[in-house]
């Protein structure tokens, strides 16, 4: 009898020591906890591409296994949406700490979500969520030097040609009025040092200036050996010449791959035979 007493009284005893156990076993499980990340600020956003990174402040007391950010166009992006992975895996894990990440083959003119992550053996963490927008379709600006261009023609008192790509609004290029006075249409010519896609132009006006004189209609020509040319787009008609102050841009729907090229004047509001240009920039559309 008392022997079964005691038996039965150990029972309970038992089985707290086996919750216990079970317990324990669950603490040594979670020991591991998810590491602390935060999310760098996403910055040269292009059409398709931005940068960011994240900062791991803790690493949860077990190595680091993958770094990286992740994106989507909706929220809370998760690494089973697009991601980058970051730093090189070790066996002592990823060492890297702060790192900076390369967002790619973005959409142009789309809002975006991104979560900088960092796994180790406990999961997934994750920063803060950043939310951006791609710019649109992209403008990939090709520099012009002075021994890239000419115009013809080129007035002698005032405006050089250097006016143009000097990055400055308040200098300006002018043709020829004085003398040597050529009928429109005039041309501002670029001979890459080899084939280049031409996709567009932006202009300013000269500025301040009344806007008798602005060009209002445009045509583009390329040539195989910079004798021969071909137009290969030309604007609309009486393009605004107003506000005075803000680039213009043209594009052409399509690139146009040469070295030479004739961005052409064909008229000008007043329609005299001369004209003048803040700035011009010719640019390669990505989209
Ligand atoms: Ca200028």
């Amino acid at each position: 009898m008392k022997k079964a007493k005691t038996k039965i009284w150990l029972y309970p005893l038992m089985f707290m020591g086996f919750v216990a156990l079970i317990l324990a076993g669950c603490d040594k499980d979670d020991s591991g906890k998810l590491p602390t990340v935060t999310t760098k600020s996403v910055t040269e956003v292009t059409h398709n591409s931005a940068i960011s990174g994240g900062t791991i402040t803790d690493d949860g007391g077990s190595i680091i296994t993958a770094i990286g950010v992740c994106w989507s166009q909706n929220e809370n992006p998760t690494v089973s949406d697009f991601y980058t992975s970051d730093g090189t895996y070790t066996l002592d894990g990823v060492e890297l700490r702060d790192f900076t990440s390369h967002v790619r083959d973005l959409e142009p003119l789309s809002r975006y979500y991104l979560r900088a992550y960092a796994a180790n053996e406990a999961g997934v963490a994750y920063g803060e969520q950043i939310s951006f927008e791609t710019d649109e379709a992209g403008q990939i600006i090709h520099p012009l030097t002075i021994d890239m261009i000419d115009a013809w023609t080129q007035e002698t008192s005032e405006g050089p040609k250097e006016s143009l790509i000097d990055g400055n609004t308040g200098t300006y290029w002018h043709s020829a009025w004085s003398s040597n006075v050529e009928p429109l249409p005039h041309w501002i010519q670029i001979i890459f040092p080899e084939e280049t896609n031409i996709g567009g132009f932006n202009y300013t006006f000269r500025q301040p200036s009344g806007i008798t004189d602005r060009p209002n209609h445009w045509d583009i020509q390329t040539s195989s050996d910079g004798e021969n040319w071909e137009t290969r787009w030309t604007s609309p008609s009486d393009l605004p010449v107003e506000p005075v102050d803000e680039m213009q841009t043209l594009e052409f729907g399509e690139n146009f791959s040469s070295r030479y090229f004739r961005i052409r004047i064909l008229d000008t509001y007043g329609s005299r035979d001369w004209t003048h240009l803040s700035t011009i920039e010719v640019f390669e559309n990505r989209e």
